[in-house]
């Protein structure tokens, strides 16, 4: 790829109708990705072997389309043009392919793969972009070992944290020794930041995730900003003792206090109003045997909202309910904010353009703020994001039962090829070629 602006013209645009991605390709490819983790739902956890195995296919997919695949420090894959100029913009395009544990096939790898579909499609039609194409599959996305996640995304933007660096996985295994085995490089990390102007823009394709699109029987989801997010660990410190013989009025029940805990968290989004969403999805019970008045207990709680504040409410409120069931229940329980995203714009030009391909093609729009976090609103820090949804059946998500249908996929990636083509083109000035 180079800077010279699309070498297609509106009349071959004409002659040849609307470009479209090669729907077969794309579908078997996603095909042969589900079948990487595949169990109860798959299971391609960040920095799993199952997660290597799928990077792998992804870095063979890369190379079919002409992109050469590295591993930044990171551990991201990224497929750049082979003959990429050093310290030009690109155009990113990406997502990521780890799951949730039990996820589903779509989150994140329609993404990945739309990505590279796209620039495939434009190299095999010989349409050159304004800006050369980047596919990126951004490293543990999901944070489904324990750790906060969007790790590759914060790296690209230079956005890590010393939480980030010093996590460990729930096996206890350190961030250095994870990255390292997705081929990157701890020691280097700072050189997975991306230089400032370098991201010209970033675009993710991806299922909803929810039901709206499905209900309101809509093609496209543009999506005009991505929610913020904080998880917050609880830790409760009771009396470990014996079930049968230690009288109720005697015990410190850490079980039983984190139970009033987690409908608390539930009461802040769904009695409280004070954020848009909050769940507890994480409860780890010691010693975690039936005859045994539990000793300690550990949960992990997620709110979101697109207000910053909203999150800062609901972090003292937690903090609140906390020192109240603590009083009441006779235990101890400490509150720590153990990760934070921030809501996140799409740029109002990447929306047009995102409307504006949907529509050349006939397809539905609205617009909807991202309920999920993801990738494009880290990248946001440094460069302008974009995000296309396509529907989510049923609006399941994050689940076994996660589908899109075959023509949303298709259409969701038709839209991304023809918004990259939209910026190339409004973007383009006529240049004069060297003789
Ligand atoms: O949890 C999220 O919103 C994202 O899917 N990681
Ligand atoms: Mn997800
Ligand atoms: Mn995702």
């Amino acid at each position: 790829m180079s800077l010279e602006p699309p070498t297609f013209a509106p009349e071959a645009d004409r002659s040849t109708g609307a470009p479209r991605v090669d729907a077969r390709r794309l579908l078997d490819r996603l095909e042969r990705l589900r079948r990487i983790g595949a169990g109860h739902g798959i299971s391609r956890i960040g920095f799993s072997a199952e997660e290597q195995e799928g990077r792998a296919l992804i870095a063979d997919f890369m190379a079919e389309a002409g992109l050469r695949p590295e591993v930044d420090p990171a551990g991201n894959l990224i497929g750049l043009p082979p003959a990429l100029r050093s310290g030009t913009p690109v155009l990113m395009l990406g997502s990521h392919i780890d799951t949730v544990p039990e996820g589903g096939a779509y989150d994140g790898a329609l993404g990945v793969l739309g990505a590279i579909e796209v620039v495939q499609t434009l190299s095999e039609l010989g349409l050159r972009t304004h800006r050369p194409l980047a596919a990126v599959c951004f490293a543990n996305e999901e944070g489904g070992n324990g750790t906060p996640g969007m790790w590759g995304s914060h790296a690209v933007a230079g956005s890590l944290t010393r939480e980030h660096i010093t996590a460990v996985d729930v096996l206890g295994n350190p961030m250095e020794r994870l990255v390292g085995g997705a081929g990157g490089d701890l020691g280097r990390i700072g050189e997975a930041a991306w230089p400032p102007g370098s991201i010209d823009a970033f675009l993710e394709l991806h299922i909803e995730q929810g039901p709206v699109l499905e209900e309101r029987g809509i093609d496209i989801g543009v999506v005009t900003a991505i929610t913020g997010r904080v998880t917050a660990d609880v830790e409760i410190t009771g009396r470990t003792n014996h079930a049968g013989t230690t009288p109720m009025e005697m015990r410190r029940d850490a079980l039983a206090a984190a139970a009033r805990l987690v409908l608390a968290v539930r009461g802040l989004a769904a009695e409280d109003r004070i954020v848009r969403v909050a769940t507890v999805g994480r409860c780890d019970v010691e010693p975690g045997a039936w005859n045994v008045v539990p000793g300690r207990v550990r949960l992990r709680a997620d709110m979101r909202d697109v207000d910053p504040e909203a999150l800062d409410r609901g972090v003292a409120a937690l903090e609140a309910r906390a020192v109240a069931v603590a009083a009441e229940t006779g235990t101890g329980v400490a509150v720590e904010v153990a990760d934070r995203v921030e809501p996140a714009p799409c740029a109002p030009r990447l929306r047009r353009r995102v409307r504006a391909a949907a529509e050349e093609l006939g397809l539905s729009t609205i617009e909807m703020p991202s309920g999920a976090g993801h990738d494009a609103q880290i990248i946001a820090e440094a460069a302008p994001v974009g995000m296309i949804f396509v529907p989510s059946a049923g609006g399941v998500s994050h689940a076994p039962d996660e589908h899109s249908s075959d023509a949303d996929v298709v259409n969701g990636a038709d839209v991304l090829l023809r918004t990259v083509l939209g910026l190339g083109r409004a973007g383009a000035e006529p240049r004069r070629r060297a003789h």
